[in-house]
């Protein structure tokens, strides 16, 4: 995965908060021209390969949406993210110190749309960092797990914190991950979809190792991005249609 150093400014224009931030264990790497402000640093510290730098580069898209993960400490974050940029999981835990990124291109609506995908950590010394890179997100998957009741219980904490830091039109897919631990469920999945209807949020249950509804979750986020985005285009079009053509008046 990407990582940020130092005090820069990305393509959106929002400058981040000087930092360093990694993965445990990173290697760094090159610097991507699509990126110029990012390093990509290898992943090696969880599952032993280098991220692909194809997908950063490629300048062949109609947008770029920058999506978050949020959400408690170990409530599978990063493993969601492994598995749908790389289709891969390990059981290991190995928690994320700050911040880092993964990017990946999609095809939806007829539209190429580049995801930059930024996983935060969920422990609370990181809130400053992580909370500083809401701003430009378009688009928020907020996890919990569902063998975990206090993950639950901090959803509302977390929509607080959106609500706070990112901009107002930002969409949010509530995720209750882990559904293949059936037998150590303390969340019953209709209270998910209760608290995601009470909070204005979509709602899936999936689980990052048996691959049930990643794919889905993120492509629904982007669905929905994409909705919101083409609505305000539609309001922010001039509604008042060109006068005709006048004849000629001699
Ligand atoms: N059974 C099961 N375990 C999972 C699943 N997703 C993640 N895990 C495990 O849960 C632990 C925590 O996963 P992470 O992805 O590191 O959690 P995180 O939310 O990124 O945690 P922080 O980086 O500390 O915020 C790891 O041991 C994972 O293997 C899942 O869908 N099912
Ligand atoms: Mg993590």
């Amino acid at each position: 995965m990407g990582s940020v150093d130092g005090n820069t400014r990305n393509r959106e224009g929002s400058s981040t908060v000087p930092h360093r931030s990694r993965t445990e264990n990173p290697k760094r790497g090159v610097l991507e021209p699509e990126f110029p402000h990012l390093k990509m640093a290898s992943t090696e510290s969880r599952l032993q390969q280098q991220p692909s730098p194809k997908d950063a580069a490629d300048l062949n898209f109609d947008y770029m949406f920058k999506l978050l993960i949020i959400g408690n400490s170990s409530v599978g974050k990063t493993s969601f993210l492994f598995r749908y940029a790389d289709d891969c999981f390990t059981p290991a835990f190995v928690s994320t110190v700050g911040i880092d990124f993964k990017v990946k291109t999609v095809f939806r609506q007829n539209k190429r749309i580049k995801l930059q995908i930024w996983d935060t950590a969920g422990q609370e010394r990181y809130r400053t960092i992580t909370t500083a890179y809401y701003r430009g997100a378009m688009g928020f998957l907020l996890m919990y797990d569902i063998s975990n009741q206090e993950s639950f219980n901090a959803v509302k904490d977390w929509a607080t914190q959106i609500k706070m830091y990112s901009l107002n039109n930002a969409q949010v897919v509530l995720v209750g991950n882990k559904c293949d631990l059936e037998d150590d469920r303390d969340i019953p999945t209709e209270d998910g979809q209760r608290l995601a209807d009470d909070l204005g949020f979509q709602f899936f249950e999936a689980s990052a190792k048996e691959n049930i509804n990643v794919k889905q979750v993120f492509e629904h986020l982007v669905d929905i991005v994409c909705d919101k985005m083409n609505e305000e285009i539609d309001i922010h079009r001039d509604p008042s249609p060109l006068p005709p053509p006048r004849g000629c008046a001699c």
